[in-house]
């Protein structure tokens, strides 16, 4: 918090709550298991243009799900011109580009820091290609993760994967669109059990200098280790002007996927008490849900991260102030309790209304039958989506 900050007034609040944009995931709708099962559900999307009409539906009972985010090559289609047509007919936009380079069977030993020269040209072929399908688009972000690592001591050179990442991901930068920015993504670990490439915060921030101002670090909720300070990461990462954006979800233990603030609500709210002071940064949902029905599980997380934003934004600013200042531990972390306590549904609520949207999302979309009218529409083939 800086000094100029002061407490909002409410309808200031209800601003802020309006304008809020969250980027729903393609990916998120479509089928997903673990790697012991996939629980097919009825009604699952068979391609991108049904995985849209998804994500529409969040926005229209939410009001606040305006952008989906896609990954390539999932969403691939032949014209990308009828795929934009086809989004912004449903009164959504592109979010960010999310290349892939994780499923190919050449990537087993890694995608640009792979130790054959082949391979890396070949990932880097990709990434160059999602610059232009997301110019194609009006994508201003390509979002980068990327599974590379290795899964033994000594099975490649640790520093020599680095300068193969930095490499590949100069040329990348240097062919980036004015339009666009890079946000790269890091996790402690997964698919690689021994050494991810970019397994943390700094690695990621690290790269980004090296690269320029626009790439910026992405934060997903999932990929920390037990017990590492979220918010802490966003204050310093917004202080450096590196905070690029957000994958939201919810872990326990790993990188879960789970509805995002289903098992750590304080967390989530402390964290958009670390954002709430300045512009928002980009902030997708990343989430797999293997055995909750998909477009209700995406409803529930962009209407928690309505209430986490909105108790955030209620935060008492000028009290914490002089609490902190005074000295006084209790009082400071009160202001933040007082704020997190308020049962702000009824704010939400009135927002969503005023959107045009619902005010008790996930009853309207029980009884409006969406899930079984597309159960009965998508019925007719086998396909699986991705
Ligand atoms: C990864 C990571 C990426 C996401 C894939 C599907 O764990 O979170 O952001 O694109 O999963
Ligand atoms: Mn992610
Ligand atoms: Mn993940």
């Amino acid at each position: 918090m800086t000094e100029e900050e002061t407490s909002v007034t409410s309808d200031q609040i209800e601003q802020r709550l309006l304008e809020l944009v969250i980027e729903t995931p393609s990916w998120g709708y479509g089928d997903s298991g673990t790697r012991f099962a996939t629980f097919s559900q009825a009604g699952r999307p068979r391609d991108v243009f049904e995985r849209v009409d998804d994500a529409a539906e969040v926005h229209r009972l939410t009001g606040t799900a305006g952008a989906v985010a896609l990954h390539f090559p999932w969403d691939a289609v032949d014209d990308y011109d009828a795929l934009r047509e086809h989004i912004e007919a449903r009164g959504l936009r592109v979010g960010a580009v999310n290349p892939n380079l994780f499923q190919d069977p050449d990537y087993k030993l890694g995608s640009i820091t792979h130790p054959d020269a082949r391979v890396r040209e070949k990932a880097v072929g990709h990434l160059l290609e999602c610059l232009e399908i997301a110019d194609r688009l009006g994508s201003s972000a390509q979002s980068l993760w990327f599974a590379d690592g290795t899964n033994y001591p000594g099975q490649d050179d640790l520093r020599a994967r680095r300068q193969r990442l930095l490499d590949a991901l100069a040329r990348v930068y240097a062919e980036l669109p004015a339009g666009q920015e890079l946000l790269i993504e890091y996790k402690l670990f997964e698919p690689a059990f021994y050494a991810t490439d970019l397994a943390d915060w700094g690695s990621s921030l690290l790269v980004c200098q090296r690269l320029g101002e626009r790439a910026q670090v992405l934060v997903d909720l999932g990929h920390h280790a037990q017990g590492v300070n979220i918010e802490q990461i966003v204050a310093l990462l917004a202080d450096e002007r590196r905070l690029g954006g957000f994958h939201f979800n919810n872990r326990k233990y790993a990188d879960d996927d789970l509805i995002v603030g289903s098992v750590n609500p304080f967390e989530l709210f402390l964290i958009f008490f670390e954002l709430a002071g300045d512009t928002l940064p980009r902030l997708t949902i990343d989430q797999s849900h293997n055995v909750e029905a998909k477009v209700e599980a995406m409803v529930l997380s962009v209407v928690n991260l309505q209430e986490a934003y909105a108790k955030a934004l209620l935060v008492d600013r000028e009290a914490l102030r002089a609490a902190q200042e005074a000295g006084d531990v209790l009082g400071a972390h009160e202001a933040l309790l007082d704020a997190y306590r308020t049962d702000v549904r009824p704010l939400c609520g009135r927002v969503r209304a005023a959107l045009g949207a619902a005010e008790d999302p996930i009853a309207a979309l029980r009884e409006s039958g969406y899930a079984e009218r597309v159960a009965a529409e998508r019925e007719t083939t086998q396909e699986i989506a991705r």
